[in-house]
C-alpha cells in the first residue's frame, strides 16, 4: 500500500532532472529558495563591488579613480542592484524555504508559477548589468529615475525600464504564490494567529508588492513613453508636470522601503524567542504593529519631496503621518526587548545579528524622524545624511536581518552547524565597520555634503576618508560570509532537528536537512507547537 503512494507521488512531480536541468526545471520550494538566496548572494556581492567603485572615488577630495558620468552609474546601479537583485531576493528566497516548512505545507500554493517568478530574475538582471556596456553607458540619474535627467541619457534608459518590468512581474507573482500558500495551505490547526511571525510580516509584505509593484510599471512606462515614444506626461514643455513623477514614484517607493523591513521584523521575531528560551512578548500587537505599518506606508509618501513645494497643510499631513509610524514600530522594539526580558539569553550568530538588528536599524529609525521634521529636511534634504539614514535600514536592518535569518536556518537548509567562532567573528568585524562607513555621513550630511557627487570640499576629506575606510573592511569581511556558508553547505558538525535549544515551530519539527518533500502527510498542529502565548489557556 505504501509502495503504491510512493509511485503515484513520484509520477505527480514528473520526471526527476539531474544537474543543472533539476534546477531550471524544479517546482520545489526549497530549491527555487535556494536559488533566491544563492542568487541575492551573487548581486549582494555586485552591488557591494559598485559601492566599493564609489567609495574608492570618495576617499580623498579631487576626480582620481572614475570619471563623474561612471561615478553616476554606479550610484544608480549599486542602488537598483542591491534593492531589487540582492535584498528582495533574499527575503522570497527565505520565504520560498521556510513559509511552507512553518504552515506544515508540502509545497508552495502554485509551484511551476514559482520557478517561473525566480528564472525571470536573471533575465532581468542581465538587461540590467548590460546597460554598462552599452555606448551610452547605463542611466546616470540614481536609482530614482527622476524626470528630466533621466530622459536626458542615452537609449540604456529603455533596457532598465524592460528590467523593471520584469522585476515586477517575479515579484508580483511571487507575493500572489505566497499569499495563496498562506491562506490556503495551512495545515490543520494552524489558524492565522497561530502563524509564526515571519509568515505574517511576510503576508502582509506580499499583499504590499501586489498593490505598489504596478504602480512602479506605470511610472517608467510613463517615462519610456515620454523618452521614445513623444508624450509629455512628465514635460512642462509639453504641459506635463516633473512632479508627477516624484508622488507616483514615491507613492510605490515608500511602501517599497516596508517590503523591504516587514519581513526582517519577522525574522528577528523568530529569532529573539528562541536565544531568550521564552515564547515571544506581545504576538498578537506585533501583527496589528505590522499591520499599521503597512497601512500607514500607503499615506506618508511626499516625505520624501518635501523641497518640491506642496500646500502648508499637506507637508503637516505627511509630517505627522510619518511620525505616527513611530507608534507601532515602538511596540515591535517594546515586545522584542520584553521577549528577552529574564530570559535564558545566548549569544550565537543568529542572536547577535538580531540584537544589532534592534539596535543599529533603531538608530536609522531615529534619523528617519529627523528627516520627517519638515523644517530640519530642508536642511538635510539631499545630503549626506539621507546617505546614512537609509543605509542604516537597509545594511544594519534589512541585510543584518537577513544574516540572522542565514545564520539561524543554515543548518536546517544543510544538515551541518555552521563554524559558531567564524560566524562571531563575522558579526562584530561587520558591525564594526559598519559603523565606522555609516556614522560619520551623519555629521558630513549636516555640515553640507550634497549626496550623488564624486568630489567634494576639503573640509568634509578626514570624514569621507574614514568612511571608506569602513566600507572596504566592511566588504574584505563579507567575504567571510561567503566561506562560512561554502563551509557549511559542504559539511560539518551534524545537527539536529531542533538544532537550537529553545526554538519552536514546524519547521524545527523535521529532520536536518529538511528533506525535499516534508508533510506530505499534514502534521497535527497544537499549542506545543505554536510560537507564542497569546492564545494559550
Ligand atoms: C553593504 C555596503 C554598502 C555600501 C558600502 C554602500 C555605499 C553606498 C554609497 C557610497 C552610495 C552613494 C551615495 C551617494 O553618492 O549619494 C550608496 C547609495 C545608495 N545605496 Fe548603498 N551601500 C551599501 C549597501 C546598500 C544596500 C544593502 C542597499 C539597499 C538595499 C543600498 C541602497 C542604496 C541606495 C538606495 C543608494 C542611493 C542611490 C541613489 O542616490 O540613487 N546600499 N551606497
Ligand atoms: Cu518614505
Amino acid at each position: 500500500m505504501s509502495h503504491d503512494i510512493t509511485a503515484e507521488h513520484d509520477e505527480h512531480h514528473g520526471p526527476h532532472h539531474t544537474g543543472l536541468a533539476r534546477w531550471v526545471f524544479s517546482t520545489n520550494h526549497k530549491e527555487i529558495g535556494t536559488l533566491y538566496l544563492v542568487f541575492s548572494l551573487i548581486m549582494f556581492l555586485i552591488g557591494g563591488a559598485m559601492a566599493l567603485v564609489i567609495r574608492a572615488e570618495l576617499f580623498a577630495p579631487g576626480l582620481q579613480l572614475v570619471n563623474p558620468e561612471f561615478f553616476n552609474q554606479m550610484t544608480t546601479m549599486h542602488a537598483l542592484v542591491m534593492i531589487f537583485g540582492a535584498v528582495m531576493p533574499a527575503f522570497v528566497g527565505l520565504a520560498n524555504w521556510m513559509v511552507p516548512l512553518m504552515i506544515g505545507a508540502p509545497d508552495m500554493a502554485l509551484p511551476r508559477m514559482n520557478n517561473w517568478s525566480f528564472w525571470i530574475m536573471p533575465f532581468a538582471f542581465t538587461l540590467l548589468l548590460a546597460t554598462l556596456f552599452m555606448p551610452t553607458g547605463a542611466p546616470a540619474s540614481g536609482w530614482t529615475l527622476y524626470p528630466p535627467l533621466s530622459l536626458q541619457g542615452g537609449n540604456s534608459l529603455a533596457f532598465v525600464i524592460f528590467a523593471i518590468h520584469l522585476m515586477g512581474i517575479s515579484s508580483i507573482m511571487g507575493a500572489i504564490n505566497i499569499i495563496a500558500t498562506i491562506l490556503n495551505m495551512r495545515a490543520p490547526g494552524m489558524t492565522l494567529l497561530r502563524m509564526p511571525l515571519f509568515v505574517w510580516t511576510w503576508l502582509i509584505t506580499a499583499f504590499l508588492l501586489i498593490a505598489v509593484m504596478p504602480v512602479l510599471a506605470g511610472a517608467v512606462t510613463m517615462l519610456l513613453t515620454d523618452r521614445f515614444f513623444g508624450t509629455s506626461f512628465f514635460s512642462a514643455a509639453g504641459g506635463g508636470d516633473p512632479v508627477l513623477y516624484q508622488h507616483i514614484f514615491w507613492f510605490f517607493g515608500h511602501p517599497e522601503v516596508y517590503i523591504m523591513i516587514l519581513p526582517a521584523f519577522g525574522i528577528v521575531s523568530e529569532i529573539i524567542p528562541t536565544f531568550s528560551r521564552k515564547r515571544l512578548f506581545g504576538y498578537t500587537s506585533m501583527v496589528y504593529a505590522t499591520a499599521s505599518i503597512a497601512f500607514l506606508s500607503f499615506i506618508v509618501w511626499a516625505h520624501h519631496m518635501f523641497t518640491v513645494g506642496m500646500p502648508l497643510g499637506a507637508m503637516l499631513f505627511f509630517m505627522y503621518a510619518t511620525m505616527v509610524i513611530a507608534v507601532p514600530t515602538g511596540v515591535k522594539i517594546f515586545n522584542w526587548v520584553s521577549t528577552m526580558w529574564r530570559g535564558s539569553m545566548t549569544f550565537e550568530t543568529p542572536m547577535l545579528f538580531a540584537l544589532g538588528f534592534v539596535v543599529l536599524f533603531t538608530i536609522g529609525g531615529f534619523s528617519g524622524l529627523m528627516l520627517a521634521i519638515v523644517p530640519a529636511d530642508f536642511q538635510y534634504h539631499d545630503s549626506y545624511f539621507v546617505v546614512a539614514h537609509f543605509h542604516y535600514v537597509l545594511v544594519t536592518g534589512a541585510i543584518f536581518a537577513i544574516m540572522a535569518g542565514v545564520y539561524y536556518w543554515l543548518p536546517k537548509w544543510t544538515g551541518h552547524m555552521y563554524n559558531e567562532t567564524l560566524g562571531k567573528v563575522h558579526f562584530w568585524w561587520s558591525t564594526i565597520w559598519i559603523n565606522v562607513l555609516f556614522f560619520p555621513q551623519h555629521y558630513l550630511g549636516l555640515a553640507g555634503m550634497p549626496r550623488r557627487i564624486p568630489d567634494y570640499a576639503v573640509q568634509f576629506a578626514e570624514f569621507n576618508m574614514i568612511s571608506s575606510i569602513g566600507g572596504f573592511m566592511f566588504g574584505i569581511g563579507q567575504l567571510l560570509f561567503v566561506y562560512i556558508i561554502w563551509k557549511c553547505a559542504r559539511g560539518g558538525e551534524k545537527a539536529t532537528a531542533q538544532v537550537w535549544e529553545g526554538a519552536r515551530g514546524l519547521e524545527w519539527t523535521v529532520p536536518s536537512p529538511a528533506p525535499l518533500h516534508t508533510f506530505d502527510t499534514p502534521p497535527v498542529v497544537d499549542d506545543s507547537v505554536a510560537v507564542h502565548k497569546d492564545n494559550l489557556a
